[in-house]
């Protein structure tokens, strides 16, 4: 919004063209995001804990967790404001990529937090039936991804790249359509999946979206993009912008959650920021990356599928509980260790993702 208002006023004030630069956006979109987060969080924790808008936790989990009943959920509500208002303010909203991936965030948070509703208000865990949830998050992507199909400007934009391998590359056609539903609705789960301790989801979040937002940033520009021998995809640089409000939106609300967690995002949260950054990886050609760079939500994902194939065909259980960070507990390790190691683990993989940039 205020690209337009900068592009009149630097007519008559050549200073407001600074503002056309999608570096200097970033950082206020970061900043924006931040400051809506870090003011208003406190606000809606209180008032959620004034309307008992609390976490209910099963009694089947680990038992350190019995004490966090009753801690304010939803806090996912408040980043997708964060992310939305900064958004809406230091984006190009005449760049089709902005509404694709805020539609695909904004209706995925809508579907969790009907789901956290519903929690909430008959006081159990169990929520929106699987069915309907992920009937409704499988139209969000089938939709986004038929309108970027169509929208293509180049078979560029429904290319696979594979990282290093230069020459790796297939064309998919209409076959994107199938495989970036996949990509977002599998994103989606993953996140909501490895959202089970405090900062646990947030912190991979943050920097995989700050990893996305350099990817966004080079796969904009013509010549970075040339001279790295990356795909160019016209006009994509502005979800820059995008990464860095979810950047800024999740540091804001990481000061809350972290241990002991005083917020949690729920599913609103969850499912949102899973879809969101697996869109944004669609839209700059990374799938393969994000899953390299978010491979602690991918490791979270496979336990489940493992202990639930286990358990279905021998009746035995590969891990003490699953997603993963539960078997870690359960083995002994204090939440803060676990989550830091996941974090840890998540630099390592950030930098490695960063790293197929150069070495192609
Ligand atoms: C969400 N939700 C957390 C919070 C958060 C198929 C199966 C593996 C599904 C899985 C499941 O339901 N996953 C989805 C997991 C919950 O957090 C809420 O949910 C939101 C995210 N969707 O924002 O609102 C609990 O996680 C803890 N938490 C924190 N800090 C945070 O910042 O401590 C969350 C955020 C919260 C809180 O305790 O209540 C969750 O874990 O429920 N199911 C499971 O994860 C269950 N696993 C299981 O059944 N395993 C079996 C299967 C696979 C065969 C097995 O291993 O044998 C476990 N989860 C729980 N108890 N709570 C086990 C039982």
């Amino acid at each position: 919004m205020l690209v337009a208002l900068a592009e009149w006023l630097s007519e008559s004030y050549s200073f407001f063209n600074v503002f056309q630069y999608i570096t200097l956006r970033s950082i206020m979109a970061v900043l924006t995001a931040l400051g809506i987060s870090l003011v208003l969080a406190p606000l809606m924790i209180r008032r959620l804990t004034e309307l008992k808008i609390g976490q209910s936790i099963r009694d089947d989990g680990p038992q350190s967790h019995l004490v966090k009943a009753g801690t304010p959920t939803m806090g996912g509500a408040l980043i997708l404001l964060a992310i939305a208002v900064s958004t809406l303010l230091w984006g190009d909203l005449s760049n089709h990529y902005i509404w694709i991936v805020l539609f695909v965030t904004l209706g995925s948070g809508l579907v969790g937090g009907i789901d956290d509703y519903i929690k909430l208000k008959y006081g159990n865990s169990k929520g929106l039936s699987a069915k309907i949830k992920y009937l409704s998050l499988s139209l969000i992507a089938f939709i986004a991804a038929t309108i970027l199909f169509i929208t293509a400007n180049s078979n560029i934009e429904t290319t696979l790249y594979f990282p290093v391998f230069k020459d790796w590359f297939w064309d998919m056609g209409w076959l994107f359509i199938p495989w970036t539903y996949l990509v977002i609705v599998g994103s989606s789960n993953a996140v909501n999946l490895t959202d089970g301790l405090d900062g646990l989801a947030i912190m991979p979040t943050i920097m995989v979206a700050a990893a996305l937002g350099v990817f966004a940033y080079l796969t904009g520009n013509i010549v970075f993009a040339g001279y790295l021998g990356i795909p160019y995809v016209h006009n994509v640089g502005e979800i820059t912008i995008f990464c860095g409000t979810i950047f800024g939106a999740g540091l804001g609300f990481l000061w809350f959650n972290s241990y002991p967690a005083q917020v949690f995002m729920g599913d609103v949260g969850a499912l949102a920021l899973g879809a969101a950054l697996g869109v944004i990886a669609v839209v700059v050609r990374q799938e393969i990356v994000l899953a390299v760079m978010g491979g602690v939500f991918v490791m979270e994902a496979v336990s489940v599928i493992l202990q639930v194939a286990s358990f279905k065909v021998t009746g035995r259980r590969i891990f003490r509980m699953a997603p993963i960070h539960h078997h870690f507990e359960l083995k002994g390790w204090a939440e803060p260790k676990v989550i830091v190691r996941f974090w840890i683990i998540t630099i390592v993989l950030v930098l490695i993702g960063l790293a197929t940039l150069k070495v192609r």
